[in-house]
């Protein structure tokens, strides 16, 4: 045989093996009571130099629990250490592939945007076929928008929802983590109600703005997650020394600052440089056009349950921090309303972790926007990112009923500052000047 044919050979060999679906018969998650920075400092240390445990929550002294994985083979080694240590845990799941099973995707029926419901998780295909389908049937509200590029060669696409010029617009950021799947179904599912709702508030919040709605924004690392690894969060850019950037720690706001790695094997890579990954320039681009006319920004992640405030490495109140919290904490009592799912609002820093490089940081940095949030959405250390197809519907419509209250509390504080309004004050203004002159 020729030596290109064996080559040939080769890479055909080792890419099928590379992507087989991962598997996780009798893999455990454990949920770790974290009761004093000790126990911190201990997984921690765990999580840096064990890498038989995939830690699915980062250890700090700020949450109460950490989520972790382990194989069959590797389980009684963490529980050794753990009763070693005096640290309370419990078993969230005992054989996680089953609920990884629980969560097949199902098949979208083209020109049928129906056929996407909220029982079920889909593939980025058909998340691309949905969206086509959804501008063609409303096509004088609905344009499919292309935000940005990936590193592997595709779109990411978007939809733009428009019911008329000169509106200010609300951004919305969803799957820049790959492997959680509640973010782009929630997204798809507010794309939805804002084109089908017939709910008075809803419909006034489409009518209102112009939406630019992004379900996928890390489409390399979704695919990978739904086709090879369930767990797979960063991009997919192939580096020497490991595979892939995690994209919201490359955006160019205090890049590498707090909670970001310059190894590109670490979960939390922040790249080689602020904006080195084509997923956030290529975004970035698209934000900056219509970065002065956008009121909020949203950005949908999981999981605890949670609504964030930039900025990252700071609890500093700083611009209109009070104003923010303030809504946002009256948002998520709107949100809790239909189903009593609680969150807790406030700084990044106060409520999580340190961490920079974010979108949410780099929009309210640079584009100076009044209302940025990162949500965590459900659940709350049980299911994490497996979370059970049953709860999409639940999560979406109480998380519809966080935004519409979002809107509504801003209208009440006086902060949207639509064209029309600030038109009729400048106008106001200038009339009153006027007038004024000649009395
Ligand atoms: O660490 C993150 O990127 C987010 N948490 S997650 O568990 N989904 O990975 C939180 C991001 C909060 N925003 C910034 N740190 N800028
Ligand atoms: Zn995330």
């Amino acid at each position: 045989m020729k030596l290109v044919t064996y080559f040939v050979l080769l890479v055909y060999f080792s890419n099928s093996v590379l992507s087989e679906k991962l598997r996780y018969d009798n893999y455990t998650v454990f949920k770790i009571h974290v009761e004093n920075s000790v126990q911190v400092k201990l997984l921690r240390d765990l999580q840096d130099t064990d890498f038989r445990f995939d830690f699915w929550t980062h250890p700090d002294h700020r949450s109460k629990f950490v989520q972790v994985m382990a194989s069959p083979e590797d389980r009684a080694d963490l529980q050794k250490l753990l009763t070693e240590n005096n640290m309370n845990a419990e078993i969230s799941m005992s054989n996680v592939q089953e609920f990884i099973n629980k969560q097949t995707l199902k098949r979208y029926t083209r020109n049928n945007i129906g056929s996407m419901t909220w029982d079920a998780y889909y593939s980025l295909d058909d998340i691309y076929a949905w969206i086509d389908d959804v501008v063609a049937q409303y096509p004088n509200v609905a344009t499919k928008v292309i935000g940005g590029q990936t590193y592997e060669g595709r779109e990411i696409v978007g939809i733009k929802i428009s019911h008329g010029e000169g509106k200010k617009n609300i951004f919305i950021e969803g799957g820049i983590h790959a492997r959680e799947w509640i973010s782009p179904a929630t997204v798809c599912y507010i794309i939805n109600e804002l084109l089908t709702s017939q709910v008075q508030e809803i419909m006034a919040a489409a009518i209102d703005f112009e939406w630019h709605i992004f379900p996928v924004a890390n489409p390399d690392g979704y695919v990978f997650s739904v086709e090879s690894e369930r767990f797979w969060r960063k991009n997919r850019r192939v580096f020497s020394e490991g595979i892939g950037v995690d994209l919201n720690r490359n955006w160019n706001s205090n890049w590498l600052v707090h909670g970001a790695s310059t190894s590109p094997s670490s979960e939390v890579y922040a790249g080689p440089g602020p904006f080195s990954e084509i997923e956030t320039r290529s975004m970035a681009r698209y934000m900056r056009e219509i970065g002065d006319q956008m009121e909020i920004f949203l950005t949908f992640h999981s999981y605890g349950q949670m609504l964030l405030l930039p900025f990252g490495n700071t609890s500093e109140p700083l611009a209109n921090y009070d104003e923010a919290m303030n809504i946002g904490r009256r948002a998520m009592g709107a949100l809790s309303v239909r189903y009593g799912t609680e969150y807790v609002t406030g700084n990044i820093v106060e409520v999580l972790y340190e961490a920079t490089g974010g979108t949410d940081e780099w929009v309210k940095e640079h584009l100076h926007v009044p209302i940025v949030y990162c949500y965590e959405l459900r659940d709350r250390f049980q299911y994490g990112f497996l979370l059970p197809p049953e709860q999409i519907l639940p999560t979406g419509q109480e998380t519809m009923d966080s935004v519409v209250d979002i809107i509504h509390q801003m209208r009440r504080f006086g902060i949207l500052t639509s064209a029309g309004m600030a038109f009729k004050a400048s106008t106001m203004l200038i009339l009153g000047m006027v007038i004024s002159f000649f009395v």
